[in-house]
């Protein structure tokens, strides 16, 4: 599959979930790598770069993307030949899906402590991060029953009650606006993350706050299961994570839309949940109150504040 390919199917969703959009970005780059054939070094670390942005352009929000194109890049500019960035950039990114994959397995394991035998979960959308910590709680021979919602409009939710049920875990498939319906019932709500920021709000598929904010109102928990790459430098300088708007025919169909001249389809993917309405953040590196996503940036994710600046400037 060439770099193009797969961005294509980054953006048409065909590969979707931050940490699988990650990983296919670092490998795609290690593969183009390999095909670059000028002997030129700085020519070698243009096209890298330009192959990169052609990567980062298909969906701007899960942070994930550009922390993996960071890893699988970064000091290749100091290779002294094009043979030795490339090597680099095989390596880099074989590290990074191996950590990444690691990385989920240490998840499962902290955040399914979390979970207690007899308990009533809920999770929206479809994140193999969250969905490994119900996995591990199932194995542990803990007696657990997922709420898993439709999550409109790309029904992210039938993958889900698939996984669950191919696990013999008892589900209950419900659409978006019934989260609060059920609440009273659930004990424990456990989501994935595309970017965390630096002051502990989540960024997640749209709907996410909502449910946030329905499970604070009826005093139950929510833990987020998140790889410390879904965590977002950027936001240390002010920056804001910006929030994908994709196709409005995901919504209503064109034809419909047409009909309705003076109505305006509007189909924001993420939201924004803020860090009062989350209990807990399980990382590869432990379960963090949100209030501690600083300090993830700064000690996990080992970017300093002058490669902030060098990197985007
Ligand atoms: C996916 C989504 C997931 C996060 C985390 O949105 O919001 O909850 O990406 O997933 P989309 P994971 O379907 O639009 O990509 O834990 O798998 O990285």
């Amino acid at each position: 599959m060439t770099l193009a390919d797969t961005a294509e199917k980054i953006a048409g969703m065909e590969i979707r979930g931050a940490g699988r959009i990650a990983r296919a970005g670092a490998l795609a780059l290690k593969d183009h790598a390999a095909t670059v054939h000028t002997k030129k070094r700085d020519a070698f670390v243009a096209e890298m770069q330009r192959a990169a942005n052609i990567l980062l352009a298909t969906r701007p929000t899960a942070v994930s993307l550009p922390n993996a194109v960071h890893f699988v890049l970064k000091d290749v500019a100091g290779a002294a030949t094009v043979g030795e960035a490339r090597d680099l950039i095989s390596r880099q990114a074989d590290t990074f899906v191996a950590n990444s994959e690691a990385a989920l397995d240490r998840i499962a394991a902290f955040g399914s402590r979390h979970i207690r035998d007899g308990d009533t979960l809920l999770t929206h959308c479809n994140s193999e991060a969250a969905l490994a910590c119900i996995l591990a709680a199932h194995e542990a021979g803990k007696e657990i029953e997922v709420f898993a919602t439709e999550v409109r409009p790309r029904n992210q939710g039938l993958l889900t009650i698939k996984t669950l049920n191919g696990a013999g875990i008892t589900t209950q498939y419900i659409v978006d606006s019934a989260a609060r319906f059920f609440m009273n019932s659930i004990d424990l709500v456990i989501v994935g993350a595309d970017a965390i920021t630096t002051n502990g709000a989540v960024v997640n598929k749209i709907g996410t706050a909502q449910i946030a904010l329905a499970a604070h109102e009826a005093r139950t928990n929510v833990m987020v299961a998140a790889e410390t790459y879904k965590f977002a430098p950027r936001t240390l300088l002010g920056e804001l994570i910006t929030i994908e708007e994709r196709d409005t025919a995901e919504v209503l169909g064109d034809d419909i839309t047409r009909s309705l001249p003076h109505v305006r389809v509007r189909n924001p993917a993420f939201d924004v949940t803020p860090p009062a309405y989350i209990d807990l953040i399980v990382t590869e590196k432990g379960a963090i109150p949100p209030g501690l996503a600083y300090s993830v940036i700064r000690e996990y994710l080992g970017w300093s504040i002058e490669e902030f600046h060098k990197a985007f400037e």
